[in-house]
């Protein structure tokens, strides 16, 4: 069995991070260990929040991991938050990354054009220190116009702009970027049929190869959709797929747990109810 380690903070309420990840990943048939950075009474999306930061047990937890030899195939971080806790998720990758331990960063920090309630802005440039020799990082439009500091949010772009992005963006030390949400107003030059539709891009440094995978888009956002996108990215990148598929994968899981969501008369863009959709992805990959 593919072993993970997950970083980042558990919402006691509200689905996302921890919660979310866990069971996406225990679906795909992953050994998950979880290193919680700090507990919130529910996720920041909500009106308030209390949050407990559990930095001071980082330590003796990896202590006793370091003394019993576990060690990942994959440390897929999420949600940090502060500064304090990216320098002890660079420790943890100095102790537990092997040459063939996949780096995944999800830098969950910003959406609709505005850091997450709580979170400076300033935290994009701590945030570079983890990009900086990732494997895969995950920002949507919102967290890369915070990491390359200039508003591609409020902008039209245009298919050269994403290109010229993704190269910026795995100019900060990952080999490979997935940009998240795009979405064009017009069809571009090679790419037909895309108006309108919602996406996601990816970058490999390596072979200077970009994939675009596009679907239908629905006009809500839901917290925890990009949690729910990084974890099956994770599984399905550890179950063997390429970078290209994993994200036809998630991309698709994505709009299947949001389809579920909204059959729901009361739901809420708080919640996204990926649970319903788990049968739909353990058989895309094969195992139900
Ligand atoms: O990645 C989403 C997320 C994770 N963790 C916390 C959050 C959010 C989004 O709002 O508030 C605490």
């Amino acid at each position: 069995m593919k072993k993970a380690v997950t970083i980042q903070d558990i919402s006691c309420k509200g689905k996302c991070s921890i919660t979310v990840a866990l069971p996406i990943l225990s679906a795909m048939g992953i050994d998950t260990a979880v290193l919680p950075t700090a507990i919130l009474s529910n996720h920041t999306g909500f009106d308030d929040f209390f949050v407990h930061d559990l930095s001071s047990d980082f330590t003796p937890i990896t202590t006793q991991w370091k003394k019993q030899g576990f060690s990942f195939d994959a440390i897929y971080t999420g949600y940090l938050g502060t500064e304090r806790h990216v320098d002890h998720v660079k420790e943890f990758v100095k102790d537990f990354k092997r040459d063939d331990t996949l780096l995944i960063v999800d830098p969950a920090m910003a959406d609709d054009g505005k850091m997450y309630s709580g979170i400076s802005p300033s935290f994009a440039s701590d945030m570079h220190k983890l990009i900086k020799g990732s494997d895969v990082i995950l920002p949507n439009l919102t967290e890369a116009s915070f990491l390359l500091g200039e508003d591609l949010f409020h902008k039209e772009y245009t298919e050269e702009d994403i290109v010229s992005i993704l190269k910026d963006l795995s100019k900060l030390g990952a080999k490979k970027v997935v940009l998240k949400g795009i979405s064009f107003s017009r069809d571009q030059k090679s790419l037909k049929g895309i108006k309108g539709k919602i996406g996601n891009v990816t970058y490999d440094s390596s072979r200077e190869r970009i994939t675009w995978h596009f679907h239908k888009k629905i006009d809500q956002s839901f917290c925890g959709a990009g949690d729910v996108f990084a974890s099956s990215l994770t599984g399905a990148l550890l179950r063997g797929s390429s970078l290209e598929e994993a994200i036809q994968i998630s991309g698709d899981f994505v709009l299947e747990s949001i389809k579920k969501t909204m059959e729901e008369e009361d739901y809420s863009t708080l919640y996204i109810d990926f649970e319903k959709a788990l049968p739909w992805l353990m058989k895309r990959i094969g195992i139900l």
